[in-house]
This record gives structure tokens, sequence and C-alpha cells, in this order.
């Protein structure tokens, strides 16, 4: 018998899916929601084994009344919020809807716990988006924020929010500061999976080249499933409080392109072509978190380094195409993925 219930927002993404694993492993009866698509995109759900076992629950942040009804129908006692339009990219191309999703959607499943059972205790997914530009060192729970894209800024309104309701109806709610989580179950729109994907076509003969566009920017890149532990781990604690989650070390873009295509013998700069099309009107040129306060309350630290994680997604991109070139056929998201030239945006006009 399941000892509690949880319901993660967001639970076909990258995190949800190995949250979902994790609180089954935990014994928790999981539900979740998804939002109706006109082809359905439960992938990663199936690649972890776990689709059977989970709940499902159609729900979209822009409908109140479809997240009032997840909620009464999961009768949680944790809700992990992890819904969110969450490519910065794309929050430059739809300002207005990554607003009402990633900013607005977080007060509509927080009033819904507020009129349903206020008990609920609640994570939000927050970022380290939220400090933007103009920082140099290591940041920390108390680092000024200055959010420098409309996703940041969503976020930034979703982290004051859950603050706001934990101080004004004593909500259990915890913000927590997660800094860049990349695993084989990324999505391809972001720069690692991207990286991993094209290096491992390339070396099979399959691509000739990878067009990228800032490979100065500096992240902080941590493995996605010792991520979501964390978030399990601040709903444990006495008290709700916010926590930095990151690895304390930063590099280059460029280091991570180097890496990949170094792991498998080959030199970036044969294939890789810095293209105009993906820089953004604004980009963040480092992040970097202190995780001091995880380590000490929640006795959680990183094991998976940046070394060791370029290494891992590259390998298992490599067996996904090679496993395809045999003819296998598994659930898998890059033979659905547009080549990115055939993409047109703003930020990406040619
Ligand atoms: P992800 O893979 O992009 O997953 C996002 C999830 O949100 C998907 O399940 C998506 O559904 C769902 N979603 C999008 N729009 C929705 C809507 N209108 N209504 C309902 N659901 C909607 O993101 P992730 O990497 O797992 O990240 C999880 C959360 O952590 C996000 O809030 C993200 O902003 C935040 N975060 C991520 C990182 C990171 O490095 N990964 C770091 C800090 C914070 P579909 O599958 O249908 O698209
Ligand atoms: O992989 P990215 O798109 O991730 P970004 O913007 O850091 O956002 C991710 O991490 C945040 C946490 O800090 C999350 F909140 C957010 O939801 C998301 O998960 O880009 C990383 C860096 C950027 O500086 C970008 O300009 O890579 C640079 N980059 C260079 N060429 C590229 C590319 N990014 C993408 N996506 N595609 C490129 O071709």
């Amino acid at each position: 018998m399941p000892t509690k219930n949880a319901l993660i927002t967001g639970i076909t993404g990258q995190d949800g899916a190995y949250l979902a694993k994790f609180l089954l492993e935990k014994g928790y009866a999981v539900y979740g929601t998804y939002r109706r698509l006109s082809t359905p995109n439960f992938w990663r759900l199936q690649y972890l084994n776990i689709f059977e076992q989970v709940v499902l629950i159609p729900a979209d942040l822009v409908d109140a009344g479809s997240m009032v009804e997840a909620v009464k129908i999961s009768e949680p006692d944790e809700i992990y919020h992890l819904a969110a339009q969450s490519f910065v990219g794309a929050s430059f191309e739809q300002p207005i809807g990554t607003g009402e999703i990633t900013g607005l959607g977080v007060t509509r499943i927080l009033e819904a716990i507020r009129q349903i059972n206020p008990a609920i205790k609640f994570y939000q997914a927050s970022t380290s988006e939220l400090y933007g530009n103009g920082h140099s060192s290591s940041l920390t729970e108390n680092s000024p924020f200055q959010p420098s894209s409309p996703y940041a800024a969503a976020k930034l309104y979703g982290y004051w929010l859950t603050k706001m309701y934990r101080e004004s109806y004593k909500f259990f709610a915890c913000n927590g500061i997660l800094f860049n989580h990349e695993s084989p179950l990324r999505g391809l729109e972001f720069v690692t999976r991207k990286i991993s994907n094209a290096v491992a076509k390339i070396s099979l003969g399959l691509e000739k080249e990878l067009h990228l566009g800032n490979l100065e920017a500096k992240r902080d890149w941590g493995y996605a499933p010792e991520y979501v532990e964390s978030m399990w781990r601040m709903l444990k604690e006495k008290e709700p409080d916010d926590y930095v989650i990151a690895t304390n070390e930063a590099h280059k873009v460029g280091e991570f392109v180097e890496k990949a295509f170094d792991s498998l013998g080959l030199d970036w700069q044969e294939y890789v072509e810095v293209d105009k099309r993906f820089f953004r009107p604004q980009d963040v040129n480092f992040l970097q978190g202190d995780y001091s306060k995880a380590k000490r309350k929640l006795a959680w630290r990183p094991r998976v380094k940046f070394d060791k994680l370029v290494e891992r997604m590259v390998k298992e991109d490599l067996e996904r195409w090679a496993r395809w070139q045999k003819g296998e056929r598994f659930p898998w998201d890059a033979p659905n993925y547009p080549n990115e030239s055939n993409i047109l945006t703003r930020t990406l006009k040619v």
C-alpha cells in the first residue's frame, strides 16, 4: 500500500519523469498532469519503464479549473510543480504565453491548494536563471536576482508567489533554485542534448555539422536524477525554505562541445559552425551555484560532475542511434525532431 500521494505537474518532462521514478521507488502513489497534444508525448515515462505505474490527469496550466480538478482527484500530500514553458530561447518568441504558463500557472496551482487543502506541501521549480546577468562568483540563496529573459521574469514571479503564500497562509512551500541539470532525457532544444545528439549522429555518418550560438556562456551543469532527489528532501524538512542546488563548477558551452567530440575521438573544429541564428537577444553569461546550504541542511551533494555527465550523454545518444541504424524502434525523441535549419523564428532569423 502506498504511504503517500504525490502530484507532479509536468510529469512528461525530463525532471517529471525522473522524479516519478524516484517517488515510486520510495513507495508513493504517483499522479501526474499532462496536457492534451495532437500527438502523445509519454516517451520518457516509457523509456524509464514507469508508464504503467503512474496515474495521468489531463490538465493545462492556463486552465485554472483543470488544475483544481487535478488536485481534487489526486488528493496529494505533496505537489511538485515542475510544469512550465521551460526553454529560455522560446520565451523571447512567446513572452506572453511564457508569462501565462510559467508565471501565472504557479498562482493557479497555489490557489487550488489554498481552496482545497492548505496542508499540502508544495515544491516550486525555481531556477538559476533568476540571477540573470552581472555575476562573476558563485551564487547563493542570498545573491540578488536580475532576470534577463521573459522566462526568468516569469519564474521570478513564481518564486515570490511561493514565498508569499508561505508567509501569508503558512503554506509548507519551498523554492528549489536549481542550476542547469541535464541527462539523456533532456529535451533536444537545450544545448547539451543538442550537442550530444549531433556528436552521436556525426560519428555514425548520419549528420555532417553542428550549428551553435554563444560558445562563451558558462553554466553549472549537474545530473538531473540527482537533482530531483533534492526536491523530495526539501519537502521532508521540518520547516519550508529555499535552496540552491548546483555543482559549484562552471564550464563554457565551448568546453562541453570539445569534451563531447573528444569522447568519440573527433575534432570539434571540423564540424562546429557558430551561427548567428542561435544567439539570444540577451544571454546570461555566467552561472555557478554554491550548494552549501543544501549540503548542510538536506545532506544533498552532487556526484556526477561535468566530465562524467558529457560522456554519459554522448554514450547514450550513440547507443540509441546505433540501435536505430540496426532497425530497432523504441520510445525516444530524436528521430521525430526537426533539423533546426527548418525552424524560423524572430531570434533564429537568417
Ligand atoms: P521540460 O522537460 O521542458 O518539462 C516541462 C514540462 O512542463 C513538460 O511536462 C511539459 O509538457 C509541461 N508543460 C509545458 N507547458 C505546459 C502547460 N501549459 N500546461 C501543463 N504542462 C505544461 O523541463 P524540465 O527540464 O523537466 O524542468 C522542470 C522544471 O524545472 C521547469 O519548470 C523548468 O523551468 C525548471 N528548471 C529546469 C532546470 C533544468 O536545468 N532542467 C533548471 C532550473 C529549473 P509537454 O511534455 O506536453 O511539453
Ligand atoms: O541549454 P540552454 O538552452 O539552457 P539555459 O538557457 O541555461 O536554460 C536552462 O537552464 C535553466 C537553469 O539555469 C532553466 F531554468 C531552464 O529551464 C533551462 O533548463 O542554453 C545554455 C547556454 C545559453 O547560454 C545559450 O545561449 O547555451 C547557449 N547556447 C549556445 N548555442 C545554445 C546554443 N543554447 C541552445 N539551446 N541552442 C544552441 O544552439
